[in-house]
């Protein structure tokens, strides 16, 4: 990557967001995306998962006093640029997160909105998905559902392009500003030859950004690490939609150069 920092004082962007210890999604994937970009990795772990390339074994969740007391030091110690979130699994996370962000005044706040795996299993209950609208979505920059999360927070089955656009502008009404709806598992209309399409809410505006599809099982982390790539370029000095579009530059190479890695998905190769 150019580096357009000064290499002594790079941007600090900190991730809150849960340990995959395979390294292949996760705060792993946040610090790698990073660190790619030449900025400064901080990371509060919100939850400790158990998983592997070939399965995901369990969890034990943090404590809301125990993201505190990892945040805490980081915000009194650097100014941090940029704010990713990832999985936060508990209301009270949510909430404490939230206070955390009000208190340190965080603009460059982007939020993953981790509630729905791939294959449909939700992944946190309705409480925290509550509070996640309720408090982290007004204070967010912007946030990056995928299908999946963005059906489940608006309520709206996605199966045209009118149904993301409805989505898009229903999750602003909830009280996002800008949504940043991912669309790697859409199958429906216009997607010939297959291309990976994503529509970014901008206020009033819709952005589209299309980029090759490869076809791969390589996805695991993908989002994550769209995220953190987001955040890397925003503490960089890019504007939102800029941002968006090296992210999503950032991410077709990581999986075009996924290793082979694992005995499950390959994961991506973040460089
Ligand atoms: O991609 C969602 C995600 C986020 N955070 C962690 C994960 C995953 C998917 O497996 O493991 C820690």
């Amino acid at each position: 990557m150019d580096d357009i920092t000064d290499k002594n004082m790079p941007p600090v962007c900190l991730a809150i967001a849960g340990l995959d210890p395979s390294g292949g999604a996760g705060i792993v994937a946040d610090i790698k995306t990073f660190t790619a970009h030449g900025c400064f990795a901080a990371a509060v772990v919100s939850s400790v998962t158990f998983q592997n390339t070939t399965s995901v074994f369990g969890s034990v969740h943090q404590t809301a006093d125990s993201v505190r007391r990892q945040a805490e030091p980081v915000f009194d110690d650097y100014d941090v640029a940029a704010v990713k979130t990832g999985m936060l699994p508990t209301r009270e996370i949510i909430e404490e997160t939230a206070a955390i962000f009000r208190e340190r005044s965080a603009e460059k706040l982007i939020v993953d909105p981790v509630v729905r795996s791939t294959s449909g299993f939700d992944l946190v209950d309705d409480a925290a998905l509550t509070a996640l609208i309720d408090l982290l979505f007004p204070l967010a920059l912007v946030i990056t559902p995928n299908i999946p999360e963005a059906e489940r927070i608006s309520g709206i089955r996605i199966g045209s392009l009118d149904d993301i656009a409805e989505a898009g502008r229903r999750m602003q009404a909830l009280g996002a500003r800008n949504v940043l709806i991912k669309g790697g598992h859409f199958k429906g209309e216009g997607t010939k030859p297959r291309s990976a399409v994503d529509h970014l809410f901008l206020g009033p505006e819709m952005v589209t950004f299309e980029s090759e599809y490869i076809d791969t099982t390589s996805t695991h982390g993908t989002g994550c690490t769209l995220a953190a790539a987001i955040t890397a370029n925003l503490a960089l000095g890019s504007n939102l939609s800029e941002a968006v579009g090296l992210a999503k530059e950032f991410v077709t190479e990581a999986i075009r150069n996924a290793t082979s890695l694992g005995k499950g998905y390959s994961p991506l190769q973040i460089r």
